[in-house]
């Protein structure tokens, strides 16, 4: 397969490293973005040359814009954006959910990721080559108590992906939606629950999880098919989960 430069946001942890991993073993070469800079100086360390790290707040439209030609001599022609930077905050319900949490999970699932793709799409048309990867969630599909505004940011990237695709038909470029269920061995739930560590291991307790690996691969495998093939969403659950039926409350 061709060498390829991929753009990953949120590399600094979770999926985002183990994405890094999986495509500089693959050959390619890896523009590592998030905001903790000395985590992808780590990274840099460990994979080399082929791994550009690039500092970068998904929040900071201004930077988002000047990206494209802000980025070094040989590193600007973007051929795969991994928009994976993202969190949850809280779990609460509507009703008491912290509004300041709620628009910063809208400022960086929704407009980071909206901005960064709006920077970066009209160069891989103009090259007509590329592959938008945006990392949704099961969330985007089934609702859950306390999803309430993360749920819907991962609905707004899943159908976001769809109406891409819809516009890029007719060009070579490649738009997919990957949607996991519980991946443990992130920062996910911890930075969910305001670094509580030990209430994040709840959540996984007793289940054997998706890893961020399981997602490298998918995301690997969707990227490495032969241009003409695309892989529009995946829904990657680990086999323990799955929907249960609609919640009733009875009058007693
Ligand atoms: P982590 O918390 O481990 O990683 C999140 C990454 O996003 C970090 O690298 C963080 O870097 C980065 N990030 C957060 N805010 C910003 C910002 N403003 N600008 C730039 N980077 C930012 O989570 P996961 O790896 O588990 O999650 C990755 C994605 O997958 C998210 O979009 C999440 O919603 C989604 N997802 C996760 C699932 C799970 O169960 N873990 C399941 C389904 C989807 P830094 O703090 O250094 O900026
Ligand atoms: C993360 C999966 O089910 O914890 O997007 O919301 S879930």
């Amino acid at each position: 397969m061709r060498q390829q430069t991929i753009l990953v946001t949120g590399a600094s942890a979770g999926f985002g490293t183990a994405f890094a991993r999986r495509f500089v073993a693959d050959g390619h070469r890896v523009i590592a973005t998030a905001r903790r800079a000395e985590r992808l100086a780590a990274l840099s360390a460990e994979l080399g040359g082929r791994l550009l790290a690039w500092p970068l707040d998904v929040t900071d439209g201004p930077a988002l814009a000047a990206l494209p030609a802000s980025l070094p001599d040989g590193w600007r022609e973007v051929d795969v954006l991994v928009n994976n930077a993202g969190l949850a905050l809280g779990l609460e319900p509507a009703w008491r959910a912290s509004l300041a949490e709620w628009e910063q999970m809208i400022a960086t699932n929704i407009l980071g990721l909206t901005r960064l793709t709006r920077a970066l799409l009209p160069g891989m048309v103009e090259r007509n080559r590329g592959h938008v990867v945006n990392i949704s969630s099961a969330a985007a599909s089934y609702p859950y108590p306390g999803g309430n505004v993360y749920g819907a940011t991962k609905s707004f990237v899943t159908q976001f992906s769809l109406n891409l695709k819809a516009d890029l038909v007719g060009t070579s470029v490649r738009v997919t939606s990957i949607e996991p269920g519980m991946v443990e061995g992130t920062e996910f739930s911890t930075v969910r629950f305001g670094g509580d560590a030990e209430r994040a291991k709840t959540v996984y307790a007793g289940t054997k999880s998706l890893t961020a690996e399981d997602i490298a691969e998918t995301v690997a495998w969707a990227v490495g098919l032969p241009e003409h093939v695309n892989i529009d969403r995946i829904e990657v659950m680990p086999t323990c989960q799955g929907p249960g039926p609609f919640r009733v409350v009875r009058q007693t």
